[in-house]
């Protein structure tokens, strides 16, 4: 297949175009750019309450400026235990002074006195496409697993090092990357988002 499409990534975050172009590079797209060839857009305020909102936003701001199809994330990690927190806030809770040891070592102070039976919690990842004509498309994936009593793990960032599989009895951190990439929120998201543009018309060669 091969897309005729030039697209912008709305991200400055390295970790998640290391995620995304992988899945997006098969499938032809013929020209990807990101956030870092577009210097003039300063920060997109992330003013929404949910992680689709978030996404939106941020989609349709750098479609505008660009005049060019783009795809934002917006992603975090709910908790029950913690009605749902850090969730859209995850990449500033407990505040801008916290590195991702900080927050991580919030989150399990919070949950010092939690048992294992209640540590459930999920990734979430929500993907927004907004094309210049105003549509905007929205796709979610989920990643399900455990939040641990100490960081395990060197590999992806985040909230990675104190999110536990199950199934691969490893945090995400101790998951060899490509391995992450393949069961990730984001990966699960972007995958539907691919089947999405392979499925639209001006994609068609
Ligand atoms: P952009 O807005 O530029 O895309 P960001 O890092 O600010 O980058 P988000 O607003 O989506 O991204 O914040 C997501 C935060 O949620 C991120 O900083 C992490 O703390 C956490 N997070 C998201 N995906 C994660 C993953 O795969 N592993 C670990 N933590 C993750």
């Amino acid at each position: 297949m091969n897309i005729l499409m030039k697209l912008v990534i709305a991200t400055k975050n390295q970790n998640k175009v290391r995620e995304i172009l992988p899945v997006l590079e098969p499938l032809g797209v013929q020209k990807v750019s990101t956030l870092n060839d577009y210097p003039e857009i300063h920060n997109i305020e992330e003013t929404g309450t949910t992680f689709d909102e978030n996404a939106s936003i941020k989609a349709r701001a750098v479609c505008v400026h660009t005049g060019l199809p783009s795809l934002a994330d917006d992603s975090g990690l709910e908790i029950d235990a913690l009605n749902g927190e850090p969730g859209v806030y995850s990449a500033r809770y407990g505040g801008s002074s916290l590195d991702d040891t900080g927050r991580n070592q919030l989150v399990l102070n919070k949950m010092i006195h939690v048992p294992d039976s209640d540590r459930a919690g999920r990734f979430v990842c929500v993907m927004a496409l907004a094309f210049p004509d105003g549509r905007l498309y929205t796709r979610t994936g989920t990643c399900e697993g455990l939040i641990t009593h100490e960081p395990r793990g060197t590999h992806g960032f985040g909230y990675d090092p104190i999110f536990y599989l199950e199934e691969h009895r490893k945090t995400m951190a101790e998951l060899p990357l490509a391995e992450k990439n393949r069961i990730s929120h984001r990966a699960q998201a972007l995958h539907k988002i691919a089947d999405l543009l392979a499925s639209l018309p001006e994609t068609k060669t």
